[in-house]
């Protein structure tokens, strides 16, 4: 790894925010590709804040500052993301479900599909299934995205898509999946239309749902 992204790299992970900041504008000006800030720095540094999780190494304050970190990186790298002017593709709903707090991967997705010329509208977190549905009536989306991060709220994935059903909006939408624990499998046991593994897959997903 370039040196410059070690550094955001240590940063993340520290949770060093203004260093961050700074960390992301360095790297960028010093030419490094914007693709490589995201994954290898800023992804990179969160997986293994996970895995400093799992050995207990660290804790939900670590982990919290870490993400705070990475999101002001993002904040940064995001206009360089999305690229302006694109029409728009479609529009999609996005959100995180029911009693996950996980904010991330979804605004990463979105960015990524903004990016791609989709119009995105963004839901936040911990959004009911109700919440879904109204949003699929009054925004009138081709695509609803859900993701989750916990074994205990995929399931939540499942009781959004009964709500469409009972809405009676299932129909008017495809519905893709996505989050760490979430697989094809389960995305396929669940009813969804489809799962992507990370932002970018997300993006081919979308487009080939349409
Ligand atoms: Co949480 N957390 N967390 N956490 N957290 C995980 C998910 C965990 C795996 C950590 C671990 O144990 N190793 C574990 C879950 C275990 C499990 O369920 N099996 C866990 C836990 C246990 C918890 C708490 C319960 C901890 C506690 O309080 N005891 C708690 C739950 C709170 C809640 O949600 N109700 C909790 C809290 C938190 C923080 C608030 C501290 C913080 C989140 C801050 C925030 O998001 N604003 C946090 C963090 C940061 C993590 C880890 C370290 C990193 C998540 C992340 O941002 N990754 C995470 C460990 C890990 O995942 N390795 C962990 C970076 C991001 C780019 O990746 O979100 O996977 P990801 O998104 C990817 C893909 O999954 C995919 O594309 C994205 C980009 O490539 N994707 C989609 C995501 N959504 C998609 C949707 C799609 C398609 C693709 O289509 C629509």
């Amino acid at each position: 790894m370039h040196e410059l992204l070690k550094t955001v790299y240590d940063d993340v992970i520290n949770g060093d925010r203004p260093a961050v900041e700074a960390g992301v504008r360095a790297a960028m000006e010093a030419g490094q590709p914007v693709g490589s800030i995201l994954s290898e720095a800023l992804i990179g540094a969160m997986k293994e804040v996970g895995e400093r999780f799992e050995r207990q190494d660290f804790y939900v304050p670590e982990m919290l500052v870490a993400a705070r970190a990475m999101q002001a990186g993002l904040t940064i790298l995001k206009p360089h993301l999305v690229q302006a002017g694109v029409p728009a593709a479609g529009k999609v709903v996005i959100g995180t479900v029911k009693g996950d707090l996980h904010d991330i991967g979804k605004s990463l997705v979105g960015m990524m599909m903004e990016g791609a010329g989709f119009e995105v509208i963004d839901l936040g977190t911990d959004v009911g299934p109700e919440k879904f549905g109204e949003a699929v009536r009054t925004h009138k989306p081709q695509l609803v995205g859900l993701s989750a991060l916990l074994t205990t709220t995929m399931q939540n994935m499942k009781a959004t898509l009964e709500a469409l059903e009972d809405l009676g909006v299932r129909d008017q939408v495809k519905v893709m999946v996505g989050g760490a624990p979430v697989t094809d499998v389960f995305a396929k046991e669940i009813g969804a239309d489809g799962y992507a593994p990370d932002a970018s897959r997300a993006v081919t997903l979308a487009k080939s749902l349409l």
